[in-house]
């Protein structure tokens, strides 16, 4: 046997060992990241139908974020203040955000087409109330 087949065999040995002995999840395949968590819808393929999850927060006369974009938005809202509303036309959509500290509004937004779509509150807040407005960016 010459010198370098017996470093080679020995090289190889190592190798075998530090498999061996390592943490499975060092060998384990990247997908798990993917697979959704309980209560999390799975995602298809197209980038379109990607779901968002956004946290806004409304107060006197303002959403935070106003621009979103995505086809399906998971949307949790909290108020700030008093009550608002949480009202998009095109889609259908007319809710209560409760006032601080009395709960949040959870909805689904989900766009059949592209398009920018109007959210603004229903619920008289005040002098600005007319101006509250965001909107949710579908693109195609
Ligand atoms: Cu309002």
């Amino acid at each position: 046997m010459k010198p370098t087949d017996h470093c080679i065999s020995e090289m190889i040995l190592v190798a075998l060992l530090l498999y061996a002995l390592a943490p499975a999840a060092l060998f384990a395949p990247a997908v798990e990241a993917a697979v959704p968590e309980a209560g999390q819808v799975a995602q298809v393929a197209q980038p379109s139908q990607t779901v968002q999850r956004v946290r806004i927060a409304a107060e006197r006369f303002y959403f935070t974020p106003s621009r979103i974009k995505g086809t399906i938005v998971e949307i949790v809202a909290e108020s700030e203040d008093t009550s608002h509303g949480f009202h998009i036309p095109a889609a259908g959509i007319d809710a209560l955000i409760p006032a601080r500290g009395k709960g949040e509004l959870r909805l689904r937004f989900e766009a059949t087409q592209a398009g920018t779509y109007i959210i603004e509150c229903s619920r008289p807040c005040g002098a600005g109330h007319n101006t509250m407005r965001g909107v949710i960016i579908v693109e195609e």
